[in-house]
């Protein structure tokens, strides 16, 4: 009987069936989604996964792997069939290895973000992938959704920061791509097929990735803007000017920091006029040398920005942080939003929400658009509310101009379940087929996350 082989795997204390234990592991973190289990194992490292996997597999039975379950796509939790096994990875939670010298580090799946870059920081070594939910997702969720955050511009996302991995074949075998050579030309590489697979190639047990020096100090700008097309003006700039040394630099929309203002308490704007357009820029430069700040006197002077305020302390940069993480959280707050996490070559991003704005307020009434993201990589967070009966339409509008502007549909969060569709629409039969076929090749039985992905 495959639950009772699944308990003698893992033990007594790492499986539960009970409804509470379950309950948030079954529902994505809007609650939009919700399955059901038999079980969910928790295995204590790579053997125990192994083992798992070859037990479901022999039983025909599916697995979702399950990380932080912070995802935006519904791809960690089960279907509704109630059969899918769920096997979370937060055990597997040891740092293997530090190397300052190789500027390396090894974690297992489970390991947090947030403790991945404190053991980086630790060691005098920074690991740059930084995102709001960096306090309880993991670096196996992190790579199985090719995650980017904050830091994308200057040093990439999950799958430009991993050397190697560690991965759980679909027949329990497990494949030893623990490396942290930079440079390897001899054959495919493997572990990139795994990197934003969503747990429907292998199961990440660990994985090598890349640490940097520490930037030093920054400085941190909250900027008011009148219009979109001036932060890609002002980005370009900055970042000849800067030599690229700037960590991030997010677009956020008047309207999002309207909502975080009205339910995350203690969140207030350092302007006095509205605006419709903030930008929050951190660049590696130091606050005394007034380096941003004179670049950004300069771009004022050219009508580029409207006004700018930078930050006199290490809090007051983690306040404006704070109103940049927090906008998730209150559009939560305001109801159910149709989320798109977009992305369009960087310079066709004022096309983007001109044409957006325009398309959508000529064919559905009332919508209110949330607009905030990772500009500096061409990727918007466009969120909609729109009447019952619209979100079908407003989807459409939005991944049509995608489409025609050379874009993704999913910039950032994946596919899981929730972008399925657009998924099918929007890729060409040829990428599909060849991903098709890697699915077969990779996990013939189909019992890696099914139903997600392809
Ligand atoms: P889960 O949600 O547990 O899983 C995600 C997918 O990966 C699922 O398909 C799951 O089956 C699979 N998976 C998980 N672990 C493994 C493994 N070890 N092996 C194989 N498959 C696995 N994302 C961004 O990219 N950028 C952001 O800026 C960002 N900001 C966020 C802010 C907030 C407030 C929240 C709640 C989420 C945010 N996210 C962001 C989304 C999310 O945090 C990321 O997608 C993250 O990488 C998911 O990690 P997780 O451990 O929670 O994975
Ligand atoms: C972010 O950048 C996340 O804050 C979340 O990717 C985006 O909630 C969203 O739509
Ligand atoms: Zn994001």
């Amino acid at each position: 009987m495959l639950l009772d082989e699944l308990k003698n795997i893992v033990g007594p204390k790492a499986w539960t069936n009970d409804e509470a234990a379950l309950e948030p592991h079954l529902t994505e973190w809007r609650g939009a989604v919700r399955g059901r289990t038999p079980i969910m194992v928790s295995p204590a490292n790579t053997d125990e996964v192994a083992a798992v996997v070859k037990a479901c597999a022999a039983a025909r039975v599916g697995i979702v792997p399950q990380g932080g379950n912070t995802g935006m796509c519904a791809g960690a939790v089960p279907d509704d069939s109630g059969t899918q096994v769920i096997l979370s990875l937060s055990r597997l939670n040891r740092i293997r290895a530090i190397n300052v010298q190789d500027f390396s580090l090894v974690a297992e799946a489970g390991c947090i973000l947030a403790s991945i870059q404190e053991a980086a920081r630790s060691a005098g070594r920074y690991f740059p992938l930084s995102l709001g939910g960096e306090g309880s997702c993991q670096i196996g969720g992190n790579l199985a959704t090719n995650a980017g955050g904050i830091n994308v511009i200057r040093y990439g996302t999950a799958r430009d920061l991993a050397l190697g991995l560690e991965v759980v074949l679909a027949d329990g075998a497990v494949w030893n791509g623990i490396r942290t050579v930079r440079k390897d030309t001899a054959g495919y590489d493997l572990k990139q097929l795994f990197i934003g697979s969503e747990g429907t190639l292998g199961i990440i047990t660990a994985a090598a990735v890349k640490l940097f020096p520490n930037p030093g100090a920054t400085t941190t700008a909250l900027i008011a803007l009148n219009s979109a097309d001036d932060a890609v003006t002002l980005l370009s700039e900055l970042r000849v000017a800067l030599a690229d040394r700037i960590e991030a630099f997010e677009l956020i929309g008047s309207r999002a920091f309207e909502l975080v203002r009205r339910h995350i308490p203690n969140t207030r704007l350092p302007f006095e006029s509205p605006y419709d357009w903030f930008i929050l820029v951190e660049a590696a430069v130091d606050p005394d040398q007034e380096e941003l700040q004179n670049l950004l006197l300069q771009a004022a002077r050219l009508g580029t920005i409207e006004d700018a305020a930078i930050a006199k302390s290490v809090q007051e940069a983690g306040q404006f942080w704070r109103m940049r993480h927090s906008i998730s959280a209150a559009e939560k707050l305001e109801g159910a939003s149709l989320k798109h996490d977009i992305s369009v070559p960087t310079d066709r991003i004022n096309a983007f929400l001109s044409s957006g704005k325009h398309r959508i307020e000529e064919r559905i009434p009332d919508a209110s658009l949330v607009v905030f993201g990772h500009v500096g990589d061409g990727n918007l967070h466009y969120n909609l509310h729109v009447p019952t009966g619209f979100q079908e339409l407003a989807t459409q509008i939005v991944y049509e101009l995608v489409a025609e502007l050379g874009g993704s549909i999913s910039a950032e969060h994946g596919v899981g379940v929730l972008k399925k569709t657009a998924l099918l629409t929007y890729k060409s039969e040829q990428d599909l087929n060849l991903m098709r076929s890697l699915k077969m090749t990779l996990d013939p039985l189909k019992i890696l996350n099914p139903g997600k992905v392809i």
